[in-house]
């Protein structure tokens, strides 16, 4: 799915701004039909951001099912009819439900990927319309991620959730009408590698809404300085580029490519799309992981889409300024835990060269792991009352829509399939190996991983096999050996030798930290103060150092965030190498430190 573009044949309406803002008054929302009125501007949101911190009012805050977005919008008077109009929601966390006027357009379930309705034969050019956008963010056994919804004595509905982060909710990304020509380029499949002597190559596809003869399909690639590198017709085709300048880890190079299909006779632009292209090929070899054929070793972050008062609603001041604090510290990559993240946030990195784990929202698919917390028994994760056939369904279509949305980006070098699930437990094995299959016949140039999560010991986790990469998830220091970091550094040498020796693949520490209080000190090792987050991580890289296959380090966490409340979390999650108003932690020098020395030694 292309994201939108205003360029000759195209254009492009942003519908973000204010919007009225409604809460519905019951979990039904075609008893009310609201959208077939005038929702009042008493309470207003902007767009995009979650709605849930905007107002002071709990109610609002944790409501559990729909609220309606409302604002008027006027096709374009110079839209013709020779063109297709559509509207395009960037996500609705987590389902979206359209209507134009009193009708019905399109929804879509799932919080983190785009939809979008073609509108033409509802609307004429000039036309005003009433646009209504429903959201729930109820979570079910069915969707991605999962949860449950509890019914209290007191009438109230409370949405539970295995995944530590707050249910932000609403229209956290851009809205946008767009235009395209009659005939026009559906979708463009890049995919580039790098042959002997320096050879790039640029793989495409171009998919049209009808049939279009090759010839009139021409491609052009342009290099950064402006000059055509390389012309191309048709719609599957090579492009070979001899000494090609590549897309490198912390230095980025984008060709543009450039598709249009002609007119047929008199050879006029019907529709034309742009996209940056970075060349660069990608490739696990025995315990390494390979950037351009060279070994890469991962250092950054596990992060959160999540700022003060916007929720999880992108920001590209906030996006801005973590790239730089990331640059700051010496960080070349992140994850995208534990959801496909604003594709604004990929583009910048094709820009700029950090490299991309690239996660669908499949968190939380794990019953073991609260319970295990407060040592009960859970309940099995996989099993027809809980995670079933349909929540892998979701979970496929999730799969389907991120590598649709992000096939393109060069900085993505990896997809995380699933945080941390019951990999231990009886079902993993049959509920994840389609859903692994399924993404190598979607994109068979990038490798696969999940994160594991300590329980699922080497011993006993019944899927890393199936995976190219090894993503672990430990916390020895923190939620075992706590206050002990020498046990703890034991264990964790321990543990990563189990892996290595078992597998031989290149293990990611996909997440490693301690919460931490900013402005707590202590002399000793006092979980919560900074001085033990220092300690706690510089353990850690005393280990990694020690064991061949350990390939790369994200940090758990870039910056404080939001959760649900509970007796473990003061004020959200505090494992943040920064502040959530993104103030540094003293661990911050002690990565720094180590990633710029690293940096330079490469
Ligand atoms: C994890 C999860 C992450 C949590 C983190 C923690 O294993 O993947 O979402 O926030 O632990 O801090 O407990």
């Amino acid at each position: 799915m292309l994201k939108p573009q205003a360029n000759p044949t195209r254009e492009l309406v942003s519908l973000d701004g204010i919007w009225n803002f409604a809460v519905a008054s019951s979990p039904n929302i075609e008893t009310e039909q609201a959208w077939t009125k005038s929702i009042s501007a008493k309470l207003q949101v902007p767009v995009p951001a979650s709605y849930n911190d905007i107002f002071v009012d709990k109610a609002i805050r944790d409501h559990v099912g729909w609220v309606y977005y409302q604002r008027k919008v006027t096709i374009p008077r110079g839209w013709s009819a020779s063109e297709r109009y559509f509207l395009r929601l960037d996500a609705a966390t987590h389902h979206g439900r359209v209507y134009i006027n009193d009708h019905f357009l399109v929804e879509h379930i799932g919080g983190y990927t785009p939809f979008e309705a073609e509108i033409t034969h509802l609307l004429a050019p000039g036309e005003q319309f009433r646009l209504t956008i429903a959201v729930s963010n109820e979570l079910s056994w069915d969707t991605i991620p999962p949860g449950r919804i509890e019914e209290l004595p007191n009438g109230k509905r409370k949405q539970h959730y295995q995944h530590d982060f707050f249910n932000y909710s609403g229209l956290a990304r851009s809205v946008y009408l767009y235009s395209v020509p009659n005939v026009f380029i559906n979708d463009i499949t890049i995919s580039t590698d790098l042959l002997a002597g320096g050879v790039g190559v640029v793989d495409f596809q171009i998919d049209t809404n009808q049939p279009v003869e090759n010839e009139r399909i021409k491609i052009s690639l342009t290099d950064e300085d402006g000059n055509v590198v390389a012309k191309s017709t048709g719609q599957n085709n090579r492009i070979e580029i001899d000494s090609a300048h590549l897309w490198q880890p912390g230095a980025a190079y984008l060709y543009q490519f450039n598709a249009e299909i002609l007119s047929d006779g008199d050879a006029k632009i019907l529709d034309s799309y742009e996209l940056s292209v970075g060349v660069r090929s990608v490739k696990v070899q025995g315990n390494q992981f390979l950037i351009n054929n060279k070994p890469f070793y991962f250092t950054g972050f596990g992060k959160h889409e999540d700022t003060p008062i916007r929720g999880k609603g992108f920001d590209p001041a906030y996006m801005i300024h973590d790239f730089h604090l990331m640059d700051w510290m010496g960080a070349n990559s992140f994850r995208t835990s534990h959801y496909p993240y604003a594709e604004e946030v990929l583009d910048y990195a094709d820009r700029h060269g950090i490299v991309v784990i690239n996660e669908t929202a499949a968190v939380g698919l794990n019953l073991g792991i609260v319970a295990g917390v407060f040592g009960f028994k859970a309940p099995p994760t996989f099993s027809p009352e809980s995670i079933n056939e349909r929540t892998q369904a979701s979970h496929a279509q999730g799969i389907r829509e991120l590598i649709a949305r992000d096939k393109n980006h060069a900085s993505v070098v990896l997809w995380t399939i699933a945080n941390e699930p019951a990999s231990s437990e009886q079902g993993a094995r049959e509920y994840m190996e389609p859903l692994v299959t399924l993404t190598r016949e979607l994109d068979p140039t990038r490798p696969v991983c999940f994160t594991n999560m300590g329980h699922a010991t080497v011993e006993k986790d019944l899927i890393s096999d199936l995976f190219d990469v090894l993503c672990l998830n430990r916390y020895y220091g923190w939620y075992s050996q706590s206050g002990d970091l020498d046990a703890a550094e034991q264990a964790l040498e321990k543990d990563l030798l189990g892996w290595q020796e078992k597998y031989g693949k290149p293990i990611i520490m996909t997440e490693y930290g301690a919460d931490t209080q900013s402005g707590l000190h202590a002399v000793c090792d006092v979980p919560w103060s900074e001085e033990y987050q220092s300690r706690f991580l510089e353990m850690f890289h005393r280990v990694f150092d020690r064991v061949d296959c350990v390939t790369g380090e994200h940090v758990w966490t870039f910056a404080d965030f939001h959760c649900t409340s509970t007796m473990f979390r003061v004020d959200g999650n505090k494992k943040g190498i920064f502040t959530r108003d993104r103030r540094p932690k003293s661990a911050a020098q002690v990565l720094r430190r180590r990633w710029r020395e690293q940096n330079r030694a490469a």
